[in-house]
């Protein structure tokens, strides 16, 4: 209990979240996240970037001069651990292996390392790719680890696209990691078809390589997705049917977690909009697997902006009848919570959908009764504005370095060049395909 100026008490209370990025997707995704936001603008956000390939974290994360590396490290918030140390792979990555995987991530270093940052937050969400060998083999033992410390945790997993020949190996392990913790499944087999609409022109499209692909999918999709959802899981309200608590029970309730996400870019005409095109918009999720909408048994909406009061419920309606489609055997409880102080001029609302089966289409009607109606519920400011005194802080992080550079990574390391002005990534978007 602490008391500030005005003699007012309250519980000191911050919602630390914590993303942990694994394997070569998640070092990409990790530093297209650090070019969308900023340190200073989610103080109760914290990184961990892990990888067996040590020359890849030297080429990503090794320069801590450059922008935006400077400002994460400076913040005490960016942790790059290569993963396994000397032990396993000596930092020239799992080569496609999971068991490589899984084994550097049980080293007692790379443990210790994962715990000492679990042990930092609240919330742990662990995001990277399926199908090579560091995510598939670590991201599991993540999971039961975060477990293990009782952290309130979510995954973020990319399958590879079924041309790659990799779906044997990423399947099972996306089972194991859902089976631990609710996982958001994202499929890079809807990237051609989504960026059809990004790069209208055939020719430069078809000229495209992986990397560019991914970087432009990073950067337009899969970034802007997972800044929604670390803003809804941060900023979850404090009354009755919105907090932090209630988030935490839906999560427990399925393992398959849908978040869908519409913006609103003309928000002073916001009153005329429609519920119905919204809500479409709000459940095309691209990349996720839409089977979750009808086999929904909870769900969330949150939204940013003064959203008047009818269109909100109207969305809450449309969205309850969306997911109950014409099953009477079941009932779904659609909370909203509403934010009203705009972003930037910006406006948007989410929604969460969990699910417990995708296969039942009769699953039982819930467990916990419908809420009687719809509780339209103001969001004072988030959380992280109470002023919190020093020694509640965080704990300064760890000194960031690279931990146990195997041999190869110090060959590469001075070579290790991140383009002209030092800002750059590996991948360069060729001009023609920039927006
Ligand atoms: N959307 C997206 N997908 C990616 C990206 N990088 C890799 N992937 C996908 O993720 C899958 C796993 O690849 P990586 O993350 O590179 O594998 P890894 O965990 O580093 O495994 P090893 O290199 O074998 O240790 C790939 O098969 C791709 O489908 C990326 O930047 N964006
Ligand atoms: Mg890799």
């Amino acid at each position: 209990m602490s008391t500030t100026e005005s003699g007012v008490d309250f519980n000191d209370y911050r919602h630390v979240i914590g993303m942990m990025f694994f394997g070569g997707a998640g070092s990409n995704i990790a530093r297209d996240l650090m070019d969308s936001i900023k340190p200073k603008d989610s103080p109760d956000l914290l990184l961990f970037v892990t990888n067996t390939d040590g020359k890849l974290l030297q080429e990503h994360f090794g320069d801590a001069n450059i922008s935006p590396l400077r400002e994460w490290l400076s913040a005490n918030a960016l942790t790059v651990h290569q993963l396994g140390g000397r032990e396993v792979t000596q930092g020239r990555g799992a080569g496609g292996e999971s068991e490589e995987g899984r084994k550097a991530a049980e080293t007692e270093v790379s443990k210790k390392a994962m715990k000492e940052f679990m042990e930092r937050v609240d919330k742990v969400i662990l995001i990277g790719g399926l199908g090579g060998g560091t995510g598939t083999g670590a991201i599991p033992v993540a999971a039961k680890l975060a477990k293990e410390l009782n952290k309130e945790t979510l995954a973020w997993v990319v399958m590879p696209e079924a041309e790659e020949g990799r779906a044997d190996k990423a399947a099972p392990a996306l089972e194991l990691i859902r089976e631990l913790v609710p996982t958001i499944k994202i499929q890079n087999d809807d990237i051609d078809e989504w960026i059809v609409d990004q790069i209208p022109d055939e020719q430069k499209r078809r000229a495209l390589t992986f990397k560019q692909a991914w970087q432009i999918v990073n950067q337009r999709a899969l970034v802007p997705l997972i800044v929604t959802l670390q803003d809804t899981l941060q900023n979850p309200g404090d009354v009755i049917n919105s907090d932090a608590a209630d988030d935490a029970a839906m999560m427990k309730m399925g393992h398959y977690v849908l978040l869908g996400k519409a913006d609103i870019d003309d928000a002073e005409k916001v009153a005329e909009k429609n519920a119905e095109e919204i809500i479409k918009k709000l459940l095309a999720c691209p990349f996720q697997d839409n089977r979750i909408i009808k086999r929904g048994v909870v769900a969330s909406i949150a939204a940013l902006g003064p959203w008047p009061k009818m269109l909100m419920k109207e969305i809450a309606r449309g969205l309850r009848k969306e997911i109950l489609g014409e099953n009477p055997t079941r009932n779904i409880g659609v909370n909203i919570r509403n934010r009203s102080k705009m972003d930037n001029g910006k406006m948007w609302i989410a929604v969460t959908i969990v699910a417990k089966d995708l296969n039942d289409p009769t699953q039982p009607a819930l467990p916990i009764p419908a809420p009687a109606q719809i509780a339209v519920v103001e969001v004072a400011k988030p959380l992280r504005r109470i002023p919190v005194p020093v020694s509640h802080r965080i704990p300064p992080a760890p000194p960031i370095v690279i931990q146990e550079v195997g041999p190869l990574v110090e060959a590469v390391a001075s070579k290790a060049s991140t383009g002209s002005n030092g800002d750059t990534p590996d991948i360069e978007i060729p001009n023609f395909i920039r927006k």
